[in-house]
């Protein structure tokens, strides 16, 4: 595991600054009608995407929920794509026909992204299970939410992993709420991690709108996994800005104060520890910022440019 300073720590910084110029760019395009279903933006958790996603490789499998955006970016999928997608356009990744929560782009790992709550933990174990039989090292990453937690797959698939030594890591992001719904309200059990215990893998909880801690944690874990030491499951604390989904009125919880989400703002965080520590520059995290904005500004282009999926394309791919 490289250590999480300099061209590093900046390479997250950016990645995470993408991430975030793209879904606040995302929210405005939905208020405009311009991106079609339902969108869930990662705003205040772009620091567990970019810091597990730039440890990967791009033959380690990675499987996503209904809130991929970040991940996807992290792990190398193109903005291009991945906004053509969101805007139901021919040149999206799955040619405008699966939109925000399917997002795949097998050539960068992202083996796909799926609206159905823990539907792709048993699929990463499944993958895990392949890396295994075909004496790869390749380790399977599963993002998915304190809520996906509560689904019967969940205690499944942990448990396969354990038992058969999986190279999988069960990445959580708890940002304490499913839906509408804090976590106190569905279970006694405050942290995901311990719901692994018995099982006996390497579980951590770490606050997971610090870049460098969930960088060190999984860094950990993930070297663990390649070496055939089996699954691990990393809980990163966090906090989603917006509310659930795009339009959401989010009068569930207490709004977050301006000072709050200062403290708690992973990049804000993540830039003040790096210019502190000398990791990188006021200058390179201007420029992180502006290439962020660039590059949207380049996707959103593209997309505007691609054309709608034609009638009978989206006809062949029916298989019913
Ligand atoms: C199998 C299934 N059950 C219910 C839903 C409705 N649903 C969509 S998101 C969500 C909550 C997910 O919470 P969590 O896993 O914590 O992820 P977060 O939204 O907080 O990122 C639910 C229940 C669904 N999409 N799929
Ligand atoms: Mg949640």
């Amino acid at each position: 595991m490289s250590a999480f300073e300099g061209s590093t720590a900046l390479a997250a910084l950016r990645v995470m600054c993408r991430i975030r110029a793209f879904e606040e760019r995302v929210g405005q395009l939905k208020r405009a009608d311009e991106v079609h279903g339902l969108i869930h933006l990662s705003v205040g958790q772009e620091a567990v995407a970019a810091t597990v996603c730039g440890q990967l490789r791009s033959d380690d499998p990675v499987y996503s929920g209904h809130r991929a955006h970040g991940h996807a970016i992290a792990k190398g999928a193109p903005l291009d794509g991945i906004m053509a997608e969101l805007m139901g356009r021919a040149g999206g990744l799955c040619q405008g026909l699966g939109g925000s929560m399917h997002l795949v782009d097998t050539e960068h790992g992202l083996l796909g992204a799926t609206g159905v709550v823990g539907g792709n933990i048993p699929m990463a174990v499944g993958s895990a299970l392949a890396s295994q039989l075909s004496d790869r090292d390749a380790v399977a990453v599963v993002f998915f939410g304190d809520g996906a937690a509560q689904a019967g797959h969940f205690a499944e698939s942990v448990n396969l992993a354990a038992l058969w030594r999986l190279p999988v890591v069960f990445v959580c992001e708890n940002n304490g709420f499913a839906e509408f719904t804090p976590r106190s309200a569905h279970t006694v059990v405050e942290r995901v991690a311990d719901v692994v215990a018995p099982y006996g893998f390497s579980r951590e909880t770490v606050d997971g709108n610090d870049a460098a801690a969930v960088w060190e944690a999984f860094g950990q874990v993930l070297a663990r996994a390649r070496h055939g030491e089996g699954p691990a499951l990393l809980e990163c604390l966090t906090h989603r800005l917006r509310g659930h989904y795009e339009g959401d009125p989010d009068r569930y919880r207490e709004a977050l104060s301006a000072e709050d989400w200062q403290r708690k703002d992973p990049i804000r965080r993540l830039a003040a520890q790096g210019t502190t520590a000398g990791w990188f520059t006021d200058d390179d995290v201007t420029s992180a910022e502006q290439d962020a904005e660039r590059a949207v500004a380049e996707a959103v282009e593209f997309a505007k440019a691609s054309p709608a999926p034609s009638a009978a394309r989206a006809a062949s791919l029916v298989y019913a």
